[in-house]
């Protein structure tokens, strides 16, 4: 059984000008409308969810679009959770090139309409932050492995390096007398993590381009792993021999490895990650934390990669 449905856009579809997506009533999962969402090939519909061993609550929905965009951590816009919604307004994410070089055999730029003629799908994934809240998020992209095939990784390829873009005259947390990380943000997969079906590059969200607070034009999406391996608003990506420098490790090496990999077991040394408060939803009678699963919940499809790694080490 594939992980995911194909959206099936036509690339005729796609111009510059609409650049903009079909909604699609799956997009309106609820209650009742996740039953729609039982087609066998659909790994991760709310009923798939309720089915696996270790449990979400059977009523686990997509997070409401309005928290998953004023709810978020992008830093170069500040580091509240309700500064990147608030002051992104100035950043423009068109036109855009997002380069991909290092050790490939044919190293090429992409430009925005290069990137959504890729085939687009939909995923709907769970999210969940090293801080202890989590969502679920209905992406649009494609794997990352279709753009890294296309550059023809050399044999010497282990790693890939990403970094987001510098702007401090469109982006506000990268102009404060407070810096509060340095710049780029960058971060970092091993190549075979990268190349796992589940990985994927994101152009929109909820049907639509992704908003600026949310990494437009183009984000990474790495669902059984913290979110701040997500780097936002990509220009380049580069394939490596040795293991990339990757922002919150090289900050707080104690706190947030390069794995970061969804480990209920190990904490961070701040606070536990047995539990997590999903966002949105309800909750209106206590509170809306639920027990995190290992690998977010994507063992099935991931734990293969870390076979014979010690993960409370490399964590
Ligand atoms: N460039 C960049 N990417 C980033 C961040 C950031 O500060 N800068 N924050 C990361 C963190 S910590 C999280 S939890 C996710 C949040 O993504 P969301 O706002 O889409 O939920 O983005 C990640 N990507
Ligand atoms: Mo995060």
């Amino acid at each position: 059984m594939p992980p995911y449905r194909p959206i099936a856009i036509p690339g005729s579809e796609i111009t510059p000008e609409s650049v903009y997506f079909r909604r699609r009533e799956l997009l309106r999962l609820g209650a009742a409308g996740g039953l729609a969402l039982a087609a066998p090939s659909f790994a991760f519909g709310a009923t798939e969810l309720a089915a696996r061993p270790g449990g979400y609550d059977p009523d686990e929905q997509v997070t409401p679009e309005a928290d998953a965009t004023s709810y978020n951590n992008f830093y170069e816009f500040g580091t509240g959770k309700a500064d990147p919604a608030a002051h992104s307004g100035e950043f423009q994410p068109r036109p855009w090139t997002l380069t991909v070089d290092g050790l490939a055999g044919k190293p090429a730029e992409f430009d925005l309409d290069q990137l959504l003629a890729f085939e687009l799908e939909e995923r709907i994934y769970r999210m969940r932050c090293v801080e202890g809240w989590s969502m679920v998020i209905p992406w649009i992209g494609f794997p990352l492995a279709a753009l890294l095939d296309r550059v023809e990784p050399l044999g010497s390829a282990r790693y890939v390096a990403f970094e987001t873009v510098v702007r401090p005259e469109e982006m506000p947390g990268q102009r404060g007398v407070f810096q509060p990380l340095p710049w780029p943000y960058v971060e970092g997969l091993r190549l075979d993590e990268a190349l796992s079906p589940l990985t994927i590059l994101s152009l929109g969200m909820y049907g639509k381009t992704l908003p600026n607070q949310n990494g437009a034009p183009v984000r990474l999406v790495v669902p059984w792993k913290y979110g701040f391996k997500g780097i936002k608003s990509i220009v380049r990506i580069t394939l490596t021999e040795d293991q990339p420098v990757t922002t919150w490790n090289r900050s707080a090496p104690s706190e947030y490895g390069f794995y970061a990999n969804v480990n209920p077991e190990v904490d961070h040394p701040r606070w536990s990650q047995a539990t997590e408060n999903r966002i949105g939803g309800g909750g209106f009678f206590g509170s809306n934390d639920r027990p995190t699963l290992m690998f977010n919940g994507y063992g099935d499809e991931v734990a293969d990669l870390y076979a014979g790694m010690d993960l409370k080490a490399n964590f």
